[in-house]
């Protein structure tokens, strides 16, 4: 019996690229323009510039090029920050969009007036990134709104404070040993994913409607917190590292220190991750629009589950391009377990 949770394409769907994938999509989807296909290639486009460059990071150090300065002279940027211009420089392209907000920016970058820029495009454009230096996995994390109507004005900062039930796509890329998208349209269109070929410069379908499989057996927590987690957490995680095997228990322990990367295993292995409140960061440490709806979405999608602790993070109204939330993610039997803590059912 296969033991993945998603489909490796059969012989006929060999060769499939990103672009391809999204254009079928798009094929069975009634009034599309174009315009959101051509935005999805616009990332696909910017993850592989950020690849590479991520991947020659290492280099750079090695040739002895400074931080600020190489060999050349030429300064050399930070790479959340040359990630961050990517996607700006990108997305600007071709009136898709008309905001686009991020991690490195305090105020979202605004594009203008034209009424074919539906689109507001939420990312943190390299999350992880101070794992960069030791060469574990980091990645770029989106989430896609659309303004719908007739006489929009221009878009404001107000129009990325929707709840992120209503995204219309979102997806990551993860720069690890190989370079993998994962995106999903939601409603029932199914989570996919592809790995980066730099040999052609392609990204090719290989994990084709990954599903979260409803019970794991790990979970993702930093354990250095717990002095500062809730008495619930606390139990919660006791609970998990009983020795019951009957029960499946004690549950392995998997921590990277990126969220792309603790959320990918999660997703195709399943299990639980967790940043909870703690007495350090009341409000949960990481991002509600470009962290933690994303990954939200895409679970939903996948059979999985997203919660604050006790609220679906779907339904949070956010009131801040930056504000910060609690993050339960993961398979929804395990999620249901923590819930069940956090209520006081156990
Ligand atoms: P901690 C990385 O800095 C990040 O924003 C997420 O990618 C990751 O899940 C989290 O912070 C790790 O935080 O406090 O465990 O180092």
């Amino acid at each position: 019996m296969s033991t993945l949770s998603w489909t490796p394409p059969a012989p006929a769907r060999l060769g499939i690229t990103l672009e391809t994938h999204i254009m079928e999509e798009m094929r069975g989807t009634p009034g599309a323009t174009g315009s959101f296909t051509s935005l999805l290639n616009l990332i696909g486009m910017a993850g592989k510039l950020i690849s590479s460059r991520v991947r020659a990071a290492g280099l750079a150090d090695a040739l002895g090029w400074t931080g600020q300065t190489n060999v050349q002279g030429e300064e050399v940027q930070k790479l959340d920050e040359y990630a961050n211009d990517v996607l700006c420089t990108v997305l600007e392209r071709r009136s898709h969009c008309g905001m686009l907000a991020s991690e490195e920016m305090e105020e979202p970058l605004l594009l203008g007036p034209d009424p074919r820029a539906r689109y507001v495009v939420l990312f943190d454009p390299l999350d992880g990134s101070s794992n960069i230096d030791v060469n574990v996995s980091i990645g770029t994390i989106f989430a896609i709104l659309r303004r719908d109507g007739e006489g929009l004005g221009p878009t404001t900062a107000n129009d990325a404070l929707r709840p992120g039930r209503d995204l219309v796509a979102a997806g990551y890329i993860m720069y690890g040993s190989s370079t993998v998208l994962v995106y999903t349209t939601g409603h029932g269109t199914g989570v996919h994913g592809f790995t980066y070929d730099p040999s052609v410069g392609e990204f090719f379908l290989s994990h084709e409607n990954i599903r979260c499989p409803p019970r794991g057996k790990t979970y993702s927590i930093n354990e250095g917190n717990s002095s500062l987690w809730t008495e619930p957490v606390r139990r919660w995680n006791a609970w998990l590292k009983e020795d019951a095997k009957p029960e499946g228990r004690p549950y392995g322990q998997r921590y990277v220190g990126t969220l792309v990367a603790d959320a990918h295993r999660t997703l195709l292995k399943g299990g639980i991750f967790a940043y909870p409140a703690d007495t350090k960061s009341p409000s949960g440490k990481l991002r509600l629009l470009y962290e933690a709806n994303p990954f939200a979405f895409i679970f939903e999608a996948a059979g999985g589950v997203a919660i604050d602790g006790t609220q679906r993070i779907l339904d949070l109204q956010p009131t801040g391009l930056h504000q910060r939330t609690p993050l339960i993610l993961g398979s929804k039997d395990d999620v249901a377990d923590f819930e069940d803590f956090m209520a006081g059912r156990r």
